[in-house]
C-alpha cells in the first residue's frame, strides 16, 4: 500500500484528500485536486462555526472526564482529537437529515442543538436515551458496535421509498439523507457489511462515515483491516473516499459531496476520515498500557483545533479577540453544565429499568424484575 505522510502524524493512504498543512496553509495532497476549489470556497462563517463547535465541545469533554472522576458520571467517552471530522460532517447536513451516532459523536450532537445536559445525563445513567430522537433527527448514542449502521441503512431505505419518483429539484430541496457513524473497529462487524450490501442494492441515501481513529480500545487499526477502509466501497459497488479527518475544510468538502450524492438519489457513499483518538477510549481505559508516549506526541501536532485556528488567522484574519471570546463562552458553558449535572436527581430508578425494556410485558424481564425485588428485600442477600 502506498502512503503519504500527513500533518496528523499518520501515514495516510496516497488517495487521501487533505487540504491544510499542520500550520493552516493550503497545501493539497495529490488526491485533493478535485476538492480544492470546494474546500477553499468554504466561507469564514462556516469555518468559524466549526471552530466554535469544536472549542466548546472540547471544553465540556474535559468536564466529562472530570465529572466522571468525581463520581458524577458513570463513564465518559472523550472525543478529543476527532472534532474536525465531526464538525465537517455535521455541518454538511441539513436539519432534515438523520444522524445515527456511536457513543463519541459529541460535536455532532451539539451541532444538532442537543442540550449538553442531555448528553451528560446519558453518561450519568440518569435517563435512557438522553434525548428525543425525533426532536433533533439524531438517534440516541449506540454502544452496540455497528448496530446503528443497520438502523441508518434501514431508515435511509425507507426514505428512498418515500422519495421515489421525485424530481431532481425536489430531491435537492426536500430530499433526506441518513449518516451512519462508526469506528474503525466497528467496521469489522458483520452487520456493517450487510448494511453496505443492502444500501448498494437499493440505492439507500446513506453516507457511511467511519472515523478511523487508529484504535479500537487497545486493538490497532492494522489488525482490523489489511486495506484502507475507503477501498471496501468499491467491492460493494459505490464510491469511497479517504480524507484527512483532522482537516476541517477537507472533511467538510468531502462530506458535502457525499451528502449531495446521496440526496440526489445516487446511492450510498463511504467516507473514511483519518483522525486520532487523543484521549483514552473511555474513562475506564488506560492507553499507556498499549500505546507509546511517542505515538501520542507525534499525533499531537495534527491537533485539529490548532489547524483550524491557524487557518482562520491566516486566511481570514481572525484575531485573538475571536479566540478569547470563544474560550470565555466555552468556560461559561462548562460551568453551567457542571451546575446542572452535579447531584442532579435521577429521573429513572433502577427498578424502573425493567419496565422500560419492552413496550409490553415480557415474561423473562418480569422474572428478572421479581428476582431483583427479592434481592432488594434481602431474601437472596
Ligand atoms: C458488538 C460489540 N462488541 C464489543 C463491544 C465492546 N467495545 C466497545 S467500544 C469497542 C471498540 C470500538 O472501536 P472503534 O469502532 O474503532 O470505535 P472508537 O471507540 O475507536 O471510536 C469495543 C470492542 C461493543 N460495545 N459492542
Ligand atoms: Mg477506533
Amino acid at each position: 500500500m502506498s502512503t503519504i505522510s500527513s500533518p496528523t502524524g499518520h501515514q495516510l493512504p496516497e488517495e487521501a484528500i487533505g487540504i491544510l498543512s499542520a500550520d493552516g496553509f493550503i497545501d493539497p495532497t495529490d488526491a485533493a485536486q478535485a476538492f480544492v476549489e470546494d474546500a477553499t470556497a468554504i466561507g469564514h462563517e462556516r469555518v468559524a462555526e466549526m471552530y466554535r463547535l469544536m472549542a466548546h465541545t472540547r471544553r465540556i469533554d474535559q468536564e466529562g472526564v472530570n465529572l466522571q472522576r468525581q463520581g458524577q458520571l458513570v463513564l465518559w467517552t472523550p472525543s478529543i482529537g476527532q472534532e474536525a471530522a465531526q464538525a465537517g460532517a455535521v455541518t454538511a447536513l441539513e436539519d432534515r437529515d438523520w444522524i445515527f451516532p456511536t457513543y463519541r459523536e459529541h460535536v455532532m450532537a451539539r451541532g444538532r442543538g442537543i442540550p449538553n445536559e442531555n448528553i451528560f445525563d446519558f453518561f450519568r445513567g440518569a435517563v435512557h436515551g438522553g434525548w428525543d430522537p425525533n426532536a433533533y433527527n439524531m438517534q440516541p448514542y449506540t454502544v452496540v458496535l455497528g448496530a446503528q449502521v443497520l438502523h441508518a441503512t434501514g431508515y435511509a431505505w425507507g426514505m428512498a421509498q418515500q422519495q421515489r419518483g421525485w424530481t431532481d429539484a425536489r430531491r435537492r430541496d426536500e430530499g433526506r439523507v441518513a449518516i451512519a457513524c462508526f469506528g474503525d473497529g466497528a467496521s469489522t462487524q458483520g452487520g456493517v457489511h450487510e448494511a453496505m450490501v443492502f444500501a448498494a442494492s437499493f440505492d439507500a441515501p446513506v453516507v457511511f462515515f467511519v472515523q478511523n481513529n487508529y484504535w479500537a480500545i487497545s486493538t490497532p487499526f492494522e489488525v482490523q483491516s489489511k486495506v484502507p477502509l475507503f477501498k471496501r466501497a468499491q467491492g460493494y459497488g459505490f464510491d469511497g473516499f479517504a480524507v484527512d479527518g483532522n482537516d476541517p475544510i477537507a472533511t467538510a468538502a468531502v462530506m458535502d459531496r457525499a451528502v449531495e450524492h446521496a440526496r440526489r438519489g445516487k446511492g450510498p457513499v463511504l467516507v473514511e476520515a483519518h483522525t486520532y483518538r487523543m484521549g483514552a477510549h473511555t474513562t475506564a481505559d488506560d492507553p499507556t498500557k498499549y500505546r507509546t508516549k511517542e505515538e501520542e506526541q507525534a499525533h499531537a501536532q495534527g491537533d485539529p483545533m490548532v489547524r483550524t485556528e491557524a487557518y482562520l488567522r491566516r486566511r481570514f484574519d481572525y484575531t485573538d479577540a475571536f479566540f478569547n471570546e470563544v474560550q470565555v463562552e466555552a468556560d461559561e458553558i462548562a460551568a453551567t453544565l457542571r451546575d446542572k449535572i452535579v447531584d442532579a436527581p435521577d429521573t429513572v430508578s433502577l427498578r424502573d429499568q425493567f419496565d422500560l425494556v419492552y413496550a409490553e410485558g415480557h415474561s423473562l424481564v418480569e422474572a428478572q424484575a421479581a428476582e431483583f425485588d427479592r434481592w432488594m428485600e434481602g431474601e437472596d442477600a
